[in-house]
């Protein structure tokens, strides 16, 4: 049987690189997000391209109980994942803390942390008792460093790279691999949902350097993924070239 490899938040940008990348490389996929049409659309693409497998499970991560259900029902065969990308993540809003939205903090810290949580607590099980498997936590330069108005979404993905380090720890003496995908600036959907909905800010965002695509982080995430057997990349900063930290982007206009 092929390689599986289970991806959360497939529904747009790195997620959705990393099935095409995955699926390249002959990994059946397991491919997760709340839009089910663009994850029929994606299967349907993959299956067109790709001579793989692919299941899809729609839920939202932030649901302990729908990510519990969702994955336990898949069929046991589906269970011997070699690799979990924690991808699904986002931002929302971009305020001083004293006029933060506390609402917009509830979905950040219930989705980059507390569904991250959820899916590696099912996930990392299945691994166990496989005695196999690599997870792949996608942090961010946001993880690393902290900027002005990112204070909570920093602080999820500072907590990401804890949660890392942690579950390093606490994998080993089981045989997974862990590793962190720290990305600056990529251009995918994430800043029209930082913006809720608003393209325009969310295209001022990439004006005047070139950002990072999803496939750049794909591949980088891919890199990880195929190290042989006895070598684990505890974590990796991907970065546009015109990006030097968290802050000092350098823009041509
Ligand atoms: P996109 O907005 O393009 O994709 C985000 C994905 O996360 C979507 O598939 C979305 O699916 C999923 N997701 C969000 N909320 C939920 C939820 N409640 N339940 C299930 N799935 C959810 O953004 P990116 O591809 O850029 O982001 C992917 C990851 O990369 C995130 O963790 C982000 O923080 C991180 N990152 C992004 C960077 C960037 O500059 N773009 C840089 C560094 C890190 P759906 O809406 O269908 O549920
Ligand atoms: C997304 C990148 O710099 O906008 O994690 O926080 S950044």
């Amino acid at each position: 049987m092929a390689k599986i490899a289970l991806i959360t938040g497939a529904t747009a940008g790195i997620g959705e690189a990393c099935a095409h990348v995955f699926a390249r490389e002959g990994y059946d996929l397991i491919l997760t997000g709340r839009r089910r049409e663009r994850l029929e659309a994606l299967a349907s693409a993959i299956n067109t391209q790709y001579n793989v497998e692919v299941a899809i499970a729609s839920f939202d991560i932030r649901n302990r109980q729908a990510v519990i259900d969702n994955l336990g029902n898949l069929p046991d065969q589906w269970k011997k994942v070699n690799v979990l990308v924690n991808n699904a993540g986002l931002s929302q809003g971009l305020d001083p803390i004293q006029n933060g939205d506390a609402q917009d903090w509830d979905t950040m810290i219930d989705t980059n942390i507390k569904g991250l949580l959820y899916a590696s607590r099912v996930v990392s099980n299945w691994m166990i008792e496989n005695g196999y498997g690599h997870i792949i936590n996608i942090g961010s330069i946001a993880g690393k460093e902290v900027y002005p108005n990112g204070n909570v979404y920093c602080a999820t993905k500072h907590a990401v790279d804890a949660l890392n380090k942690g579950m390093r720890l606490d994998l080993l003496p089981h045989g997974i691999k862990v590793t962190a995908v720290h990305p600056g600036a990529v251009e995918t959907e994430f800043s029209e949902v930082r913006f809720k909905g608003d393209k325009d800010r969310a295209k001022k965002v990439y004006e005047g350097f070139e950002p990072l695509i999803a496939q750049d982080v794909a591949e980088t995430i891919w890199f990880a993924a195929s190290r042989p057997a006895h070598v684990n990349i505890n974590e990796l900063t991907v970065m546009p070239t015109a990006q030097a930290g968290a802050t000092s982007i350098f823009r041509k206009n």
